[in-house]
């Protein structure tokens, strides 16, 4: 067995296949003009940082034939999946369901839902559609987990403080033991990702444990 440098002390790697890869939300809808990111009043090109390390994660996974998670974040065209706590947030801009130029908002199927083209899900990876922030609610991820014996969760994806932690935070509470890329990771606000970070580690590893893509990377080839 190898471990992650990581903070607050090193993520200890489990045996092969029970630590998979989790990329939260990588949609053209939080990454590009015109969708749900933009639609709330932020600036999409921020996000756009992480692509490339979470890309190099993604192919250390699939050539190592490790578990890998993709998540979209969706509501069914009826909206009946979206309840009003969340279809009525913001008073400006688009909505969820609306049309936007890349079709409507948030909406599973339209063009702006889908997952970027460079981390595009390949056959036989999970994609879990997800109506909330966490990746564990209202979908079959515990379900999924607990079939393949997966026990240790790499976290990546967007946004920082609102679906990533709130997935960690899901994940942990479940048993799961979760490590979040730091530099696979980022937000609208730099400053709530940094603050992120920092309160997912401290008190001894409350929720759970933070690292660089380089040293997750480094760690797996040599083990
Ligand atoms: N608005 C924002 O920061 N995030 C979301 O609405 N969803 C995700 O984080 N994926």
């Amino acid at each position: 067995m190898t471990a992650i440098s990581a903070q607050p002390y090193d993520y200890e790697i489990p045996e092969h296949g029970k630590m998979a890869l989790v990329i939260i939300d990588m949609q053209r809808d939080f990454l590009e003009p015109g969708g749900f990111g933009d639609a709330l009043g932020n600036n999409v090109q921020l996000l756009q940082a992480i692509v490339p390390t979470i890309k190099e994660l993604l192919e250390t996974w699939r050539s190592l034939s490790l578990p890998i998670i993709h998540t979209i974040e969706c509501h069914k065209p009826d909206l009946s999946d979206c309840p009003p706590s969340k279809l009525n947030r913001s008073k400006e801009g688009l909505k969820i369901g609306d049309i936007g130029p890349m079709g409507r908002i948030l909406i599973y199927g339209e063009a702006g839902n889908n997952i970027i083209p460079e981390l595009e899900p390949k056959e036989g990876e999970i994609v879990i559609l997800k109506p909330g922030k966490g990746a564990f609610t209202r979908t079959d991820l515990e379900a999924i987990l607990q079939e393949r014996g997966i026990t240790h969760l790499v976290i990546t994806g967007v946004t920082t403080e609102v679906c990533v932690q709130t997935t960690m935070r899901e994940a942990n509470d479940r048993g799961y033991e979760c490590l979040l890329v730091e530099d696979g990771t980022e937000s609208y606000f730099p400053e709530f990702k940094q603050a992120t970070i920092a309160m997912l580690w401290a008190q001894g590893g409350i929720i759970g444990w933070t690292s660089a893509a380089k040293s997750v990377i480094s760690a797996m080839s040599v083990g």
